[in-house]
């Protein structure tokens, strides 16, 4: 039997880590009956064409994450900015604690499009590049930033003063090459493997938000999985959460010294006093999340800021 995975990266990223470990886990606890095949991005064209194959059912498994917002709107929850705390490993316990993970409404906004959630998976910060320094809205004035295809992080980068502009991953490097971005939002393993950071100037550190991924099923197939093989799943879903924190800290630590090695790209981190202006101009943004896709994504965003407030009190503000 074979589960074919769809990965939105290639291959050495967050997600193809995820996905090969989750291929071992499943081919020991199977006894080699089950081989999990993996798809690197571009293998199944774009990012929306690998969702469109796993709600058809021609593909089992895939990641799914800010382009997921046209087929998933409520998953845009995981593009809002300075919600979760300063941690990183409880950022990730947070979104995978079952209170959250099988919440109801998150449950139901996948399975009303064919989708089932598995796992979230933050791939560590969502760090800005750009051809300029930028430590303030008024320095992101004029500046086309690349963001991925949804609606909040439009209305983010706008709040910040960008001009945000979206293009699918694979043509970003030349659109950063040829000018006709001047930025770009990315983790910081995705800036060295893509090698976005050979055209930029700037890499500037706002911790503003992880990049978050969500591990989801075609409805249908998992609902007709035997009760052995979703036990399969789920035990590798829970072994993977603290493997992939591991993981992605290491590799967003070791090619932050690559580019730094390889480029004399400019680091810049904001202080707390610049972070804070970011954090004010994000929060009219939550009330577009909630307009935009009503109770559900309201419920869903005050469940997970219960949950950041209840596990990390000494940092939320
Ligand atoms: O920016 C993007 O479009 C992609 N970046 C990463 C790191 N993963 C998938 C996502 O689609």
């Amino acid at each position: 039997e074979v589960w074919r995975f769809g990965l939105e990266e290639i291959e050495g990223s967050v997600q193809y880590e995820y996905a090969n470990r989750f291929a071992e886990i499943v081919s020991e606890k199977t006894d080699g009956q089950v081989e999990v095949r993996l798809f690197p991005y571009g293998q199944l064209g774009g990012l929306t064409d690998i969702y469109d194959q796993v709600q058809a059912g021609s593909v089992q498994l895939a990641f799914g994450s800010g382009f997921l917002g046209g087929t998933v709107p409520e998953s845009q929850l995981f593009s809002l900015n300075f919600i979760l705390t300063d941690d990183e490993l409880s950022n990730t316990q947070i979104l995978n604690d079952e209170a959250f993970r099988k919440n109801d409404d998150l449950i139901d906004s996948f399975r009303e499009r064919s989708l089932h959630p598995l796992a979230i998976v933050p791939e560590g910060w969502q760090v800005w590049t750009a051809n300029k320094a930028v430590r303030t809205p008024e320095d992101f004035a004029g500046l086309a930033i690349r963001t991925m295809d949804n609606r909040l992080l439009r209305e983010t980068y706008s709040a910040y003063g960008a001009n945000p502009t979206t293009m699918e991953y694979g043509e970003l490097y030349s659109g950063l090459q040829l000018g006709q971005l001047d930025g770009n939002i990315q983790p910081v393993f995705a800036h060295q493997e893509m090698d976005f950071y050979q055209v930029q100037d700037y890499m500037i550190f706002a911790n503003q938000a992880q990049f978050i991924a969500t591990v989801m099923a075609n409805a249908d197939w998992y609902d007709n999985l035997s009760d052995e093989h979703e036990q399969v799943i789920e035990d590798a879903v829970v072994e993977l959460v603290p493997y992939i924190h591991e993981v992605q800290t290491r590799l967003n630590t070791e090619r932050l010294n690559i580019i730094t090695e390889n480029s004399d790209i400019e680091v810049i981190r904001l202080t707390p006093e610049e972070r804070a202006v970011f954090r004010e101009r994000s929060l009219p943004v939550r009330d577009v999340f909630v307009d935009m896709v009503g109770d559900r994504g309201e419920n869903l965003l005050n469940a997970l800021l219960e949950l950041v407030e209840e596990g990390a009190p000494e940092s939320a503000d």
